[in-house]
């Protein structure tokens, strides 16, 4: 992409609404734009993160074999009414009627829906396990939208359903979900730690949230500092092998790690005092193991082996995707911009053009970003009538992982420069060496 052609707003001055710094950076960066309280348009760089943030997801859940649909966004009253849940959410939920009259809302979450479209077509436990999630927009009308993405009402997330016929079934689906949640956020550079948490209005005795440590965060964290060195790094996991994926869930959930919620002072102070770590964190994921809660009130049944009917046994597993955009700018930024990680990046490189129309700078530009393109890649090139000063700055705010700066300068002794946007470090090579460097670095990305 050129940005001559492209739409990037940025935004000159701080804006004054905005009390954290990933909600400052977005807005001044060009990504969204609010059109309501807690309801915002995605602009063209905030819509690419978000997309491929959401790309990440899917391809984890799939690997984890569970199965995409789409439920729409608004929803009848009466299946709400049926799991008791419509007088019961209160103010959050956004009522709506039909033009005949009809009671309906914009859906918070998707447990009536799905357990409609289980009920009407499942009825054997052969059919087991299923587990099924789409990606759609959630509407909760929260008392204090603000943060940005981060508390919206109108906001992005992952919701998925799984259906079993046994606790033990139901409980290796709830594993499966820990593990392939660790995999998604390693692989945008994130680190989410599980915490043991308080169940709310989806219900169950068993969940867990997933917490990126971060001061501005929402809920207070209380964890052994050996927690957040924990990764999955790439080793395989076999999502089939129920004793592997639970000894994955058991390293990651066995050291200390609550939220306020859950905390337990005695138990934490067992913890040796150099380890006992207090501070804050974002949700950007929660999971929940709660049995037959829904498929009781909404008869939806599944025949046992032995003839037999019984309710089936249910979990509900959830990402925040929008809100994600804000945790990874809240832990990757520094007083200039953001700084993507790579596996998230808008673009994956930007090209500086120090003397745009001067013919030499100009055709190596053009042959740089033709190259980086036949090699899968997508960069940004600064092709404006700018100051360096400038072109650098609008980079450094946007947060590309690596910019190739070109002039005239260079070019005379046959070099680029490429620097990393998060050491600062910059390092001189041929054109072609930094074509191979860059599409090294994405070739695991
Ligand atoms: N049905 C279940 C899981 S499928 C559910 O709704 N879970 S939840 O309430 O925990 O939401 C899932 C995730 O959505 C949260 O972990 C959080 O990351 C995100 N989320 C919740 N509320 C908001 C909000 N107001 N703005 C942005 N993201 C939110």
């Amino acid at each position: 992409m050129r940005l001559s052609r492209y739409f990037l707003p940025v935004l000159k001055e701080n804006p004054a609404e905005a009390q954290i710094v990933s909600h400052r950076l977005m807005l001044r960066a060009g990504m969204i734009k609010q059109q309501a309280a807690g309801i915002y348009s995605w602009l063209p760089l905030g819509f690419k993160v978000l997309k491929r943030i959401e790309q990440i997801v899917h391809e984890e859940q799939i690997r984890a074999g569970h199965i995409p649909l789409l439920m729409p966004t608004l929803q009848p009253a009466d299946l709400w009414r049926e799991s008791g849940r419509y007088d019961d959410y209160g103010q959050e939920m956004l009522r709506i009627k039909d033009r005949h009259d009809r009671d309906m809302l914009y859906g918070p979450t998707n447990e009536e829906m799905i357990t409609d479209i289980f009920r009407a077509h499942v009825s054997s436990y052969k059919e087991l396990p299923l587990t099924l999630y789409h990606i759609q927009w959630k509407f909760r009308d929260e008392v204090r939208p603000r943060f940005g993405v981060m508390r919206g009402r109108e906001f992005y997330m992952k919701d998925g359903y799984s259906f079993d016929l046994t606790r033990e079934d139901a409980l290796h689906a709830y594993n499966r979900h820990m593990v392939s949640y660790l995999r998604t956020y390693e692989r945008m550079g994130l680190t989410a730690i599980p915490m043991r948490a308080a169940s709310g209005p989806i219900g169950g005795d068993n969940t867990h949230e997933f917490l990126v440590l971060a001061q501005t965060g929402e809920s207070e964290v209380f964890y052994d500092a050996k927690v957040p060195e924990l990764k999955l790094g790439d080793r395989e996991v076999d999502y089939d092998d129920r004793d592997a994926v639970a000894a994955i869930c058991d390293e990651f959930t066995t050291l200390y790690a609550r939220t306020d919620e859950t905390h337990d002072e005695a138990v934490f102070n067992e913890i040796p005092e150099e380890r006992r770590c207090v501070g804050r964190g974002i949700e950007v994921g929660q999971i929940f193991y709660f049995g037959t809660k829904y498929s009781e009130a909404m008869g939806a049944t599944v025949s046992t082996p032995d003839g037999t009917r019984v309710p089936v046994e249910m979990g509900s597993h959830g990402i925040g995707v929008s809100r994600l955009l804000g945790a990874l700018i809240e832990a990757n930024h520094d007083d200039k911009g953001i700084i993507w990680p790579e596996g998230v990046t808008p673009f994956h490189c930007g090209i500086v053009n120090l003397k745009q129309g001067d013919a030499a700078t100009d055709s190596a530009c053009n042959a740089l970003y033709k190259a980086l393109t036949e090699k899968g890649l997508e960069p940004l090139y600064d092709d404006r009538e700018e100051r360096a000063g400038a072109k650098f700055a609008t980079m450094d705010l946007i947060g590309l992982p690596w910019r190739i700066t070109v002039g005239p300068r260079g070019l005379g002794n046959g070099v680029v420069e490429l620097t990393s946007r998060r050491s600062g470090e910059s390092e001189e090579m041929s054109l072609e060496a930094a074509v191979a460097r860059v599409a090294e670095i994405y070739a695991n990305h």
